[in-house]
């Protein structure tokens, strides 16, 4: 245990490269949810990674995108913030999409936060091998990390590898969580979370981004099922008509999907009683970005 080796490492890439699903890679399960879509993750979210050589502090960010609205504001200063002071970046590109205008945006954030860093070039699997070496001579050019590493987080190929590379740049210390913790986000959030990964899982265009989920409560009810009210917050009343859907039929498939998620999640039987409000402009809106991303905290740093 002596020479135990921890510390944080945060990801940061353009929305979509992979980050989350590298984390989730990494643990071989589920701790963070994943889209199709761009700007899916909305907060910095710790996942702590314990063996029996390390804890490893995983830091998940919202891709770095020009920010649209207050609440893309708060995101691109969500992952800016998750860079500062840690030991390790792992910069993600995406092999299909290369270094681009987006990437040296990245890398002069990570220059100026002098950042020791490894570059990832995750989705290798949708390539060929020569072009995975030409983004890796670009990416050399145009910034500075220490070792390049090619992934596929679907398949984990080149993981474990990676995993021992991150081990071997931490320094000896102690562990910074309990060894049992998995995330630094409360139940709450985990739940609202599964919610609006179904939403944007299952609809389309402006809708998923127009989105937010609070988590009312979770109330153990006598019989120990839960109950868990949550309200998802839209901009507009004909988003709301979308979410509803023709009969309901969309907000029954959002919360048929999350529920047996969130049961697996609490391994426990869940009544999710599902709410849509309008809110209108609520990306403008600090009240519930906040309560939303969950980060009051970041904000007064
Ligand atoms: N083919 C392939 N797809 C991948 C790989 N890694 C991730 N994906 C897919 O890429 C999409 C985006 O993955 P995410 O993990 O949500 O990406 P992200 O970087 O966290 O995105 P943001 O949270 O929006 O910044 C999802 O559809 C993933 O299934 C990979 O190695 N190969
Ligand atoms: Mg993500």
């Amino acid at each position: 245990m002596s020479n135990l080796r921890s510390g944080f490492v945060t990801l940061v890439g353009r929305p979509n490269v992979g980050k989350s699903s590298l984390v989730n890679g990494f643990f071989q399960r589920k701790l963070l949810i994943v889209s199709e879509k761009p700007q899916t993750t909305r907060n910095r979210i710790r996942c702590i990674y314990t063996d029996n050589d390390a804890q490893i502090v995983f830091c998940d960010t919202p891709g770095i995108h020009e920010p649209k609205h207050r609440l893309g504001e708060v995101m691109l200063k969500a992952a800016i913030q998750a860079v500062k002071g840690v030991d390790l970046v792992l910069f993600v590109v995406d092999a299909a999409k290369g270094f681009g205008k987006p990437e040296m945006q990245v890398a002069q954030i990570l220059s100026a936060a002098r950042c020791k860093t490894f570059l990832v070039i995750n989705k290798i699997d949708l390539v060929e091998e020569q072009r995975r070496r030409l983004i890796l001579e670009k990416a050399g050019k145009r910034c500075e990390f220490q070792k390049a590493f090619f992934t596929c987080a679907i398949t984990g190929h080149g993981l474990n590898t990676l995993l021992e590379e991150i081990k071997e740049n931490l320094p000896e210390g102690p562990m910074f969580y309990p060894e049992n913790m998995l995330t630094d986000r409360a139940l709450s959030f985990q739940v609202s979370e599964i919610v609006r990964e179904k939403i944007f899982l299952l609809t389309q265009e402006e809708v998923p981004h127009c989105t937010a989920v609070i988590v009312d409560s979770i109330q153990k009810r006598p019989n120990g099922t839960l109950y868990i009210p949550a309200t998802i917050y839209v901009e507009r009343s004909s988003q709301k008509g979308i979410v509803i859907g023709k009969n309901g039929s969309m907000i029954k498939q959002i919360g048929t999907l999350a529920r047996a998620e969130i049961e697996e999640l609490l391994d426990c039987k869940v009544y999710l009683d599902l709410h849509v409000k309008v809110k209108k402009k609520w990306r403008e809106k600090d009240f519930i970005i906040l309560n939303e991303v969950g980060m009051r905290d970041d904000l007064d740093t």
